[in-house]
């Protein structure tokens, strides 16, 4: 009898990019080169938050797979060469920890820096931070969700006393009667989560998007406010004066669920609608019309992004956004409330786990004693041992090469993302020692004295938590290729030669399961999830405590802030704010604003969506989005090289004309290095309270340019440096496409 030939069964998982985690599945399809299968991607129609709908992006994930596009053993930078050569494992390992170990002895444990990211998975986050105190024992260790979420993490924390982006499921805003979109372009940076606003119109509701640019979001809306970059606080505020003025106050529920109404509303009272109409460039009667419509539902809720968050003033603007909201009588009730679009594909579960500078697993401040107890208790430690919070994102690159004099890097490439990037690129060629784990060689890879190539999300099982606070199981697929290794065992490897391997599993699962204990009782409790649990039931919603003398097991809170808030006595926080200038306003010499942002086919960085062909045809380079008015009066032409200047640097790209921008603001994406960098320009200027910078607008000029024969797509620096050359030889050369990297494997 012959056996029928079946393909093995696809694999339910999710997609590595945004923070969506759309549902996917991936089926082999071949034998690959290597023996590997090579996967393709297919819908997973049954998973609810996306129902199948995948972007670009998604569909294209498994082409990093394959070995061609990616590191497949580990670099080491040769005396003789100055170059990164092949090396093995043991080898780079003992290298990496044999630099840790000595900064360490020589300069103190402080001298050592950990750098993570918000696309690690959970096991991973954790993992990070706890061998940096534990291991390391140094302070010195936060990551890229600084530069993302901080600034609307620090404001729900302050107002609700817990940082969850969404406090519902997603699904919820279809069903609500006014969706407020301030500064999120999600036609492209979430296309599959379009279909709720479609559904939210379809049901007789209202979008209204904020945005400078009329973007494909804003374009679906019904009323569409562009306020000049920096000044949504001065917005935000006067609508809630108009919503004061027009007495559409919640008073029943500001008595009940808040505290600190008198000290906002005389706050905002300063905010009159002809004031904030010049601050802002948005007409009085825009903005008596958002107001109505806001006060006026039935439902209604305000979603932020990065637009109204990447700002030295973000945390008081999402203030702002919540004090609306609160006024209104929103959060906590059906289909209402207040909501950030969180943006990295675990840009939830990496801000709770303790890879950022002030925090301890479960969400937890690493400055509470009782919380240092009781993570202690689960590491085995003397919490008297932990250190305490370090620098925060920017702050720790710009002390690299001083203070910290020996970086490990994994899951961010900041010599493209970071703000006044040449600056941090200068900043990171000065550590005595750098070491990178990434999946491919990116600029900042490029940069390293070690590169540790290690697997990615298909390679590997791991959980992350979406935007909406849903704890995901991501399947592993397929193996790596040999001379890969996974992050956790990079971690176990480093901490053996440092003198402890106890404590650093490689079983993700093992690893989740220590994350449950450590988290319980934190405000983001995981202890009542289990991977068979999460794949059970598509995710489970944190807070979610295990219940062990309880007949069920805690079903998990999809909604929070019903009852009560997470605060002590139980109530929402207004928080007075007035709005201020930018840090940094135009003048004489830098007439005009940049903001920046993102496009529908690249991924931040661009590490790795520039090395998938039909992302790159998509979205081949940056540009310059200026208005037909500001390209007349600067004699421009549409694909005109243009620089963009500012007090820290230039970037040259082309000419983008467009009626879709404000003609005082230019707009640029960031997902590439080299000449088109649009972080040569940005300004580091941090948030107070967050620490985040204000990627989202400074002063600049623009004037006409010859661009370099690198042109945009191929991701080397401003300076424009030698390709292929590392950090001793002076600026870091091409690392962006496929051929630039096969000279190092
Ligand atoms: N295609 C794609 N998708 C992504 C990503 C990606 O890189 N590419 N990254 C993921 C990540 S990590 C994140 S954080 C999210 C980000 O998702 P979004 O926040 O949607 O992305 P951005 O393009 O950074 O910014 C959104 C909008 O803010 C506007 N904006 C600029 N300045 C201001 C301002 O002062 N006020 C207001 N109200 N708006 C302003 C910009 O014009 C832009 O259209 O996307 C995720 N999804
Ligand atoms: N001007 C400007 N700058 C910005 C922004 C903006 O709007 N404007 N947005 C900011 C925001 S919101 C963000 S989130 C940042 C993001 O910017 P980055 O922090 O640079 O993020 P990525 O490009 O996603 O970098 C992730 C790196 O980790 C690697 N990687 C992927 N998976 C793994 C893994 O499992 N393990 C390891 N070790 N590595 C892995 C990838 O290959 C890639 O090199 O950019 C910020 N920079
Ligand atoms: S929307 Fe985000 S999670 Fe969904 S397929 Fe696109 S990149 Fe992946
Ligand atoms: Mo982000």
């Amino acid at each position: 009898m012959s056996v029928p030939h079946t393909s093995p069964p696809p694999t339910d998982t999710h997609c590595p990019y945004c923070a969506l985690q759309c549902g996917m599945a991936l089926c082999p399809a071949a034998d690959g080169a290597d023996g590997r299968p090579v996967l393709e991607v297919a819908e997973r129609p049954g998973f609810p938050v996306n129902e199948g709908a995948l972007c670009g992006k998604g569909r294209t994930a498994a082409e990093l797979l394959a070995p061609g596009a990616r590191l497949t053993r580990p670099l080491v930078r040769r005396a003789a060469s100055g170059e990164l050569e092949p090396a093995g494992w043991d080898e780079a390992l003992d290298l990496v920890a044999g630099a840790l170990a000595r900064t360490r002895r020589t300069h103190g444990p402080d001298a050592v820096g950990v750098f993570g990211g918000g696309g690690l998975t959970n096991e991973k986050a954790y993992a990070l931070g706890k061998f940096a105190r534990v291991v390391l024992g140094t302070s010195q260790i936060d990551y890229n969700g600084r530069f993302c979420m901080s600034s609307a993490a620090a404001a729900g924390t302050r107002a609700f006393g817990v940082d969850r982006g969404l406090p519902f499921p997603l699904a919820d805003v279809a069903r609500t009667d006014c969706a407020v979109l301030v500064g999120s372009n999600l036609a492209e940076t979430m296309p599959p989560a379009l279909r709720r606003l479609s559904e939210l119109r379809e049901n007789g509701g209202t979008l209204i998007v904020v945005d400078p640019r009329r973007t494909r979001t804003a374009e679906q809306a019904d009323l569409h406010l562009a306020p000049r970059p920096g000044t949504d606080l001065a917005l935000a505020l006067g609508l809630l004066h108009l919503v004061v003025a027009e007495d559409a106050l919640d008073s029943g529920y500001i008595e009940a669920r808040t505290t600190g109404w008198p000290e906002a509303r005389s706050a905002a009272m300063a905010h009159w609608p002809e004031l904030v109409e010049r601050v802002t460039g948005v007409p009085v009667p825009e903005l008596r019309r958002a107001a109505a419509l806001f006060a006026g539902a039935r439902h209604a809720m305000v979603l932020t992004a990065r637009g109204t968050e990447q700002h030295a003033k973000g945390t008081d603007t999402v203030g702002a956004w919540i004090n609306l909201c609160l006024a209104t009588g929103r959060p906590g009730r059906p289909y209402s409330g207040f909501g950030t679009l969180t943006g990295q594909g675990n840009g939830q579960g990496g801000r709770e786990h303790g890879q950022k500078a002030d925090q301890l697993p479960g969400g937890r401040r690493l400055d509470d004693p009782a919380a240092r107890a009781h993570v202690a208790r689960v590491w085995d430690v003397d919490p008297a041992s932990l250190p305490g919070p370090g620098r925060s994102a920017y702050e720790l690159l710009d002390e690299l090469g001083r203070g910290v004099r020996t970086l490990l890097l994994a899951g961010s490439n900041p010599v493209v993302s970071a703000p006044r990037a040449a600056h941090v690129e200068q900043r990171l060629r000065s550590l005595d020692f750098l070491a990178v784990c990434d999946v491919v060689l990116s600029e900042s890879a490029h940069l390293a004295d070690v590169v540790l190539p290690v697997a990615q999300w298909a390679e590997e099982t791991g959980t992350t938590t979406n935007l909406e606070g849903r704890v995901l199981l991501r399947r592993k697929a397929v193996d790596p290729p040999p001379g890969v290794r996974t992050d956790l065992q990079v971690l176990a490897g480093l901490a053996e030669r440092l003198g402890g391997r106890r404590g650093f599993p490689t079983d993700p699962e093992e690893v989740f399961d220590e994350l449950r204990r450590a988290s319980a009782g934190g405000p983001a409790d995981y202890s009542g999830i289990g991977y068979r649990r999460i794949a059970e039931e598509d995710g489970v919603f944190w807070p979610c405590p295990e219940r062990p003398a309880a007949d069920t097991p805690h079903p998990g809170t999809p909604r929070l802030f019903r009852e009560r808030f997470a605060t002590p006595d139980g109530r929402a926080r207004f928080v007075p704010v007035t709005h201020r200038p930018a840090a940094e306003e135009p003048d004489a010499r830098h007439p005009l604003l940049l903001t920046t942002g993102r496009v529908l086919s690249q991924y931040q960085s661009g590490a790795q969506t520039r090395r998938v062909g039909a992302l790159n045809a998509a979205a081949p380079g940056p540009f310059v989005e200026l208005h037909p008015r500001l390209a007349r009066e600067l004699g421009v032409r549409d694909g005109d090289a243009l620089a963009v200047v500012s007090r820290r640097g230039r970037a040259v790209a082309p000419a983008r004309v467009t009626r879709a921008i404000r003609p005082d603001t230019v707009f640029m994406p960031f997902h590439w290095g080299g000449e088109g960098r649009a972080n040569s320009v940005t300004n580091p200027a941090l948030d107070p309270d967050s620490r985040m910078p204000e990627f989202k607008v400074c002063a600049v000029r623009v004037e006409r340019a010859e661009r370099d024969s690198a042109g945009g797509g191929a991701p080397g620096t401003a300076e424009a440096g030698t390709p292929g050359t590392g950090r001793s030889e002076g600026p870091a050369g091409t690392a962006g496409t496929n051929g630039a990297t096969a000279h190092a494997r």
